[in-house]
């Protein structure tokens, strides 16, 4: 390309770039249907001061050494020369490993990173602590899908499929007559894929089926949860009531017959216990329409009149990943695929359970004919590992006890952290409380391209390059296309790939050779090229060697047909193609749950009052959603997230109603708070949200008044201040950052500035 852009992918999509007179330029890629504008914050990032520029070391840990520190996040830190830093850190690596094993390393480094399969930050730490370091306590599942990827094996025997390989876009716009769309599908999320897609179709295919006719019908306290082309209907219900809503709709559809009696027998397990629930013969209370009514805030005649509309129809149900990442979470996600099984829609073209379809962009596609290009990671030999939202209760309680997954476990005792790729303190609820655990253990290495609450929180602050500054290949497993991922700017400061650090760590621990295979960093590209090529060739595809595939700069990659899974092939012979559930059927009675006894997740889908309701004091839901101009905390320094805030703090939408009650007004700075914490936000007011609730997204760089403080304010807008750190359940342990209950009032004060981007004070030794 001669105008000097080259391509290049991230998780918000395929584009190209140009570095030129010291700016960056970037243009989406010309087939994108609908391009994602969040790429808009590569060029103000780039080169920001919130970038790292030198390995830094926290001031404390340099002139104490190792050791429990709750000067962390408070210390100022000092710029060392890149050997000193892998020198020491190699040094304390080893020191943990000898007196303690690596069972006391807590390499979990949940998060997202960056979107290349090579330098994917993941993949290159746990190869390193797994070849140099004998293993790590891991982590498992992830914030997104807690509490579903724990249940739906239990229920429907296969987490993956469902969501990879179940209903597409292309069915949904071709058949679904209803889309039954609890939390939405807001395009906003469907922005964002892991591994980068080049087309996003998603607000096409709701289009071309509300053409058709088909009606869509939101359940969710935000009307944008749908786009303006679904033509959708909102039905605004509490927030964390969903459950008992279902329950409602299953309840009139059975008393009124209008439920697919043949499909509960032929495919389902355990109806009659369900049942007796239900009808109220196990408690004595009907879960009808009228019981619905004052915990959804819904009248009860439209509930009754709701279910009777999709009786007959070609029905999608969808339920988004936020429901379940709330107290009980795992309740919505076995309920949602009930009510698809008493409509008898399971497995049809269009129809049935469509879950988080449209939380991610990678969701309801076709799936890549070859295998993913991955890096090995070796073999970890540590064995223990806790469900990722668990960070904090382990830190606090080692060897404490906790249920998970019908066992009951204890905690690693954890000495050091290391992450890479990640931010926990953007991803973690209760960040007070998140402080005091990382205040436990002996030494915190992070590597980040900018200085995020993590790193500021760490003893080692690494920097390393941003995708920009490297070359890659891009890849996500339901997307076509394959991008040769060109390096568009020279490396930021003294930044190092993720890999040459733990190369560099590597070779001081006696591993470099083993870490390195001898390769650099472009040879590592054509060795994961290589998997690619020889998957081609043995369909008989010709494959460009990589040479041809580096120039050209992408490859069409073949696709699967849109054979609607496992669950279509369960509908049509269920049992040669029986779910990997005990019974094989659909357990709507699962008696392995059942037998671990845990009151919170009982043997089938039920109401749970939740204990983080709103109350005296918090009468308010707090929804901290995914925001929409930006991934996570991903670039908030960048100007397309930068320039959605108001005066600098992040946007909180509310009604005009609870405002007006509160003597707010549109563009007030306002104080959220509750037992936990409190933030400061601008104030939007809106009529598309339901009354009672206030939504401020996830992503404003934690932003302490005064880090000396034990709870200190936050002067951004990060929710996690407000959130409370449990989890879902005994049953998965899930993340429940979703929903938490809060009050709100005018900030009166002097405004505190933002300081979160610029680098802490750092100065000589
Ligand atoms: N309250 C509440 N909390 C939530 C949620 C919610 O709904 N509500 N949602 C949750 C969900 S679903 C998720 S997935 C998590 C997301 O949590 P995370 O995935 O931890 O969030 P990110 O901001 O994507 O963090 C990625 C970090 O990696 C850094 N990075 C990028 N590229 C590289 C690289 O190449 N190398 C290294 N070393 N670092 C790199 C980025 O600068 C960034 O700091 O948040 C969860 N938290
Ligand atoms: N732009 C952007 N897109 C993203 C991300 C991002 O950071 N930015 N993150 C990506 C990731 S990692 C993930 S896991 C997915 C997450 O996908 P989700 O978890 O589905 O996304 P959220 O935006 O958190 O929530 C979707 C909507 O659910 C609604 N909701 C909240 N609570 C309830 C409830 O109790 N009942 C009902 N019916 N609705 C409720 C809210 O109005 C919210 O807008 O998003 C992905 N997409
Ligand atoms: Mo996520």
């Amino acid at each position: 390309m001669d105008d000097g852009f080259k391509p290049h992918s991230s998780h918000w999509g395929v584009f190209s770039a140009r570095w030129q007179n010291n700016a960056l330029e970037v243009r989406s890629d010309a087939n994108d249907p609908d391009p994602n504008l969040i790429v808009n914050n590569f060029p103000g990032a780039l080169r920001h001061q919130a970038r790292i520029a030198k390995p830094m070391i926290r001031r404390g840990w340099l002139e104490r050494g190792a050791g429990a520190s709750s000067r962390r996040g408070r210390d100022g830190f000092v710029a060392v020369e890149w050997g000193e830093a892998l020198d020491r850190l190699a040094a304390e690596l080893l020191r943990v490993k000898d007196s303690h094993g690596p069972g006391a390393v807590f390499g979990g480094s949940y998060g997202w990173a960056s979107a290349g399969r090579f330098h994917h930050a993941q993949s290159q730490i746990h190869r390193f602590l797994n070849l140099s370091m004998g293993g790590f306590v891991r982590s498992v599942n992830s914030y997104s899908a807690g509490a579903s990827s724990v249940i739906v094996p239990h229920v429907l025997g296969n987490y993956h499929g469902l969501t990879m390989n179940n209903v597409t876009w292309e069915q949904l716009a071709a058949h679904s007559e209803i889309v039954l769309a609890f939390g939405g599908m807001a395009l906003k999320n469907s922005m964002i894929a892991g591994g980068g897609i080049s087309q996003h179709v998603e607000r096409g295919a709701m289009q071309r089926a509300a053409e058709r006719g088909c009606k869509f019908l939101l359940v969710g306290p935000l009307r944008q949860d749908l786009p303006d082309e679904a033509a959708a209907e909102w039905i605004s219900a509490i927030p964390g009531t969903d459950t008992a809503l279902m329950l409602a709709l299953v309840h009139t559809l059975v008393t009124e017959g209008l439920h697919d009696q043949a499909f509960i027998e032929r495919y389902c397990e355990g109806w009659p216990v369900f049942q007796s629930y239900l009808l109220g013969k196990a408690d004595g209370q009907p879960k009808d329409a009228a019981w619905a009514a004052p915990i959804t805030g819904l009248a009860a005649e439209e509930i009754a009149a709701l279910a009777r509309r999709l009786h007959g129809k070609r029905v999608l149900v969808t339920v988004a990943h936020s429901l379940q990442r709330a107290e009980h979470g795992e309740q919505p996600v076995w309920m949602g695929a009930l009510l698809a099984s008493v409509l008898g829609q399971i497995g049809l073209p269009g129809g049935g359970y469509g879950y988080a379809l449209g939380a991610i962009g990678y969701y309801g596609r076709r799936n890549n004919a070859v295998p993913s290009p991955t890096l090995s990671q070796g073999h970890n030999g540590v064995a223990e590992f806790i469900p990722v939202a668990r960070i904090a209760d382990m830190l606090l309680n080692p060897r404490g006890h906790y249920r998970y997954d019908g066992e009951t476990r204890s905690y690693p005792d954890i000495r050091l952290i290391y992450w890479a790729g990640g931010n926990p303190f953007h991803h973690h609820q209760d960040i007070n409380r998140l402080r005091r655990a990382f205040a436990q253990v002996d030494t915190v290495v992070v590597h980040e391209i900018a200085w995020t609450a993590t790193a500021r929180h760490a003893d080692f602050v690494l920097p390393v390059t941003m995708t920009l500054e490297r070359e890659d290949i891009g890849y996500s497993a339901s997307d076509p296309l394959m991008v040769a991922m060109h390096r568009i700017a020279e490396p930021f400061g003294e930044a190092k790939d993720d890999y040459d650090v733990f190369s560099g760590l590597a070779q001081r621990l006696g591993s470099g050779d083993r870490f390195t295979e001898g390769r650099d960093a472009r040879e590592w590209l054509e060795h994961l090229y290589d998997r690619t090529s020889k998957s081609l060739e043995l369909q008989g595809i010709p494959a460009p060697s990589f040479e041809e595939f580096w120039e050209a700069g992408r490859l069409t990659l073949p696709q699967k047909p849109d054979d609607g899974g496992f669950l279509r092939a369960f509908r049509d012979d269920p049992v040669a193609h029986g779910l990997k559930t005990p019974s094989g059927k659909i357990e709507i009675f699962s008696s392995t749950i059942a037998s671990f006894e845990d009151p919170d997740c009982p043997g089938h889908p039920t109401w749970l009052v939740p204990t983080d309701g709103t109350r005296p004091g918090a009468p308010l839901f707090l929804v901290a959603n995914q925001p929409a101009t930006r991934l996570h905390s991903q670039l908030d320094f960048g100007s397309h997230s930068a320039d959605a805030k108001w005066r600098g703090r992040e946007v909180a939408s509310m009604h005009p109603h609870d405002a007006a009650a509160r003597g707010l007004t549109d563009g007030d700075i306002i104080r959220l708070f509750n037992e936990r914490g409190a933030c400061l936000a601008a104030l939007r007011l809106t009529t598309d949200i339901r009354l009672g609730v206030v939504q401020l997204p996830t992503g404003a760089w934690y932003d302490p008044v005064d880090p000396e403080e034990e709870n200190p304010l936050c002067v951004h807008g990060n929710p996690n201040v407000l959130t409370r750190d449990v989890g879902t359940s005994a049953l998965a342990q899930g993340c429940t950052g979703q929903l938490t209950a809060v009050e709100v009032e005018k900030f009166e004060g002097n405004l505190p500035p933002i300081r979160a981007f610029i680098p802490p004070s750092s100065g000589p030794p």
